[in-house]
């Protein structure tokens, strides 16, 4: 339990699912042909608590942004306008575009001005996100609010089967763990842990929900899954212990759908479900006690609801749940023109002895700290190559590669799980772990704007577990 002012979490009021479930506004690049999306980040009033006020920072509104739908060979235009008073930058988490329209900690939007990047759509359909990547201040920045997703469609997506209709059959769910103070507003780096270990909110938020329901429409419903939250870690699971189906993961659906009786979510990893229900029932989907870290700031590990999925009026389909979906790229290790090796480093929490003198952080990557004005890595344009990242702390760490989808080849040598055999673009790396991906360096050189490496614990990477690369 959080220490200080913060209010209590109350797991009754969470029981009972009281509010229906907040559908982020949808900007929609596929049936409503719209190629501009104007974005104004501002803060913002929210009312999370009853008589409460939080406040809060939004795109469009007060708290996350809408969901942007595009497809696959369009081009889409962001023109993002900062009404802030503070600077931020806005990064297209999972997109494959040029370094200088990535929206990493270089294209920092300065109040009052307008960011206005342009580029196509090249990649698989898939669940990518945006959020706040301004340097060292993302962490505090995502927890206010500025985040949202970006729903990829392709020709091989829309001729499935899937439930596709925003909303009502096809739900997205960002899922954040929060903690308050008493005067409404959130709490956030206020002990020890906050900086050290990483934040652990005590109030879950679903789409900006507290204790939220959703009365379904349709037999089967498709729910795409954002883990939203700073840094803690979700191993999902249904309350009546019936198996999730999973389709998709962070960049691409799944070759075919897998069965998973619980699947865990990290910081900025995505899942794809489909959940069929039968008239007037309800199905609750969970959060287990996952060790995941070796260490937690609460020094426990609860059980607790995500959303209550009700049955309503119901229509209903006889299509089977399709057994293929599609092909997902592969790359052969054995044609890979290089091995690079990646260590993940805590100062304070470290396996072993020290990392190098040049860390002058409490974390880093291979024993430096982030530096916007270093180059860690340059990648031949157009090459294939294998990133093995090791962990030699005490926590676990989800490790996220910008510009590419990536396969995850092995994990401590052993095969990963069927879950994570789509295109990724984060993975979790254990405790004293050791995961190898396999990516393409495509499309895009650019000598001189950086694309980023890092930890997606978000106060892990705002504390230098950070690193650039550039393609060339
Ligand atoms: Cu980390």
């Amino acid at each position: 339990m959080a220490v200080g002012t913060a209010l209590p979490f109350s797991p009754i009021a969470a029981e009972r699912h009281t509010n229906p479930l907040k559908i982020p506004k949808l900007i929609d690049g596929v049936t409503g042909a719209r190629r501009t999306c104007q974005l104004d980040v501002a803060g913002g009033i929210s009312n999370f608590l009853p008589d409460l006020p939080t406040p809060t920072l939004g795109i469009n509104g007060a708290y996350l942004g809408p969901t942007i739908r595009a497809r696959a060979g369009d081009r889409v235009t962001m023109r993002v306008k900062n009404n802030m008073a503070e600077p931020t930058a806005l990064h297209w988490h999972g997109l494959h575009v040029p370094a200088r329209f990535d929206g990493g900690p270089h294209q920092v939007i300065e109040p009052g001005k307008v960011w206005e990047p342009s580029f196509d759509i090249k990649q698989k359909a898939s669940l990518c996100w945006y959020h706040s990547h301004m340097l060292e201040q993302t962490g505090e920045q995502v927890l206010r609010g500025l985040a949202g997703l970006f729903l990829i469609e392709d020709d091989e997506s829309l001729a499935l089967p899937l439930p596709s209709d925003y909303g009502v059959d096809d739900i997205p769910l960002i899922i954040q763990d929060r903690r308050f103070n008493a005067d409404g507003s959130f709490e956030y780096m206020s002990n020890m842990g906050d900086a050290e270990l990483a934040y652990q909110g005590n109030v879950i938020l679903v789409n900006g929900t507290i204790a939220p329901h959703l009365e379904l429409r349709r037999q089967r419903t498709r729910l795409r899954i954002l883990n939203g939250s700073n840094a803690r870690i979700y191993l999902l699971g249904r309350d009546d212990a019936a198996d999730l189906v999973v389709i998709g993961s962070d960049g691409s659906l799944l070759e075919r759908p897998v069965h998973m009786r619980r699947v865990r979510l990290s910081p900025g990893e995505r899942i794809e479900l489909l959940v069929d229900i039968s008239p007037e029932r309800s199905i609750t989907l969970m959060s287990y006690p996952a060790i995941a870290n070796a260490m937690r700031p609460d020094g426990r590990d609860e059980t607790f609801p995500i959303i209550e999925l009700r049955a309503g009026t119901l229509e209903t389909s006889d299509i089977p749940i399709p057994e293929q979906l599609i092909r997902v790229p592969y790359w052969d290790p054995a044609r890979a023109a290089r091995a690079r090796k990646f260590t993940l480093d805590m100062s304070t929490m470290n396996i072993g002895p020290m990392p190098g003198p040049t860390m002058d952080g409490s974390m880093g990557i291979n024993g430096r700290s982030m530096d916007m004005d270093r180059i860690d890595e340059r990648v031949p344009l157009g090459s294939v190559e294998i990133w093995e990242i090791q962990n030699r702390t005490m926590l676990a760490h989800p490790f996220h590669i910008h510009d590419v989808q990536f396969r995850v080849l092995d994990r401590d040598g052993a095969p990963p799980q069927p879950r994570e055999l789509g295109l990724k673009d984060t993975v979790l790396i254990d405790s004293g772990s050791r995961v190898r991906i396999i990516a393409e360096f495509a499309d895009f050189a650019d000598p001189d704007h950086p694309y980023m490496y890092h930890c997606h614990i978000l106060e892990h990477e705002d504390a230098g577990m950070m690193g650039q690369f550039v393609v060339i």
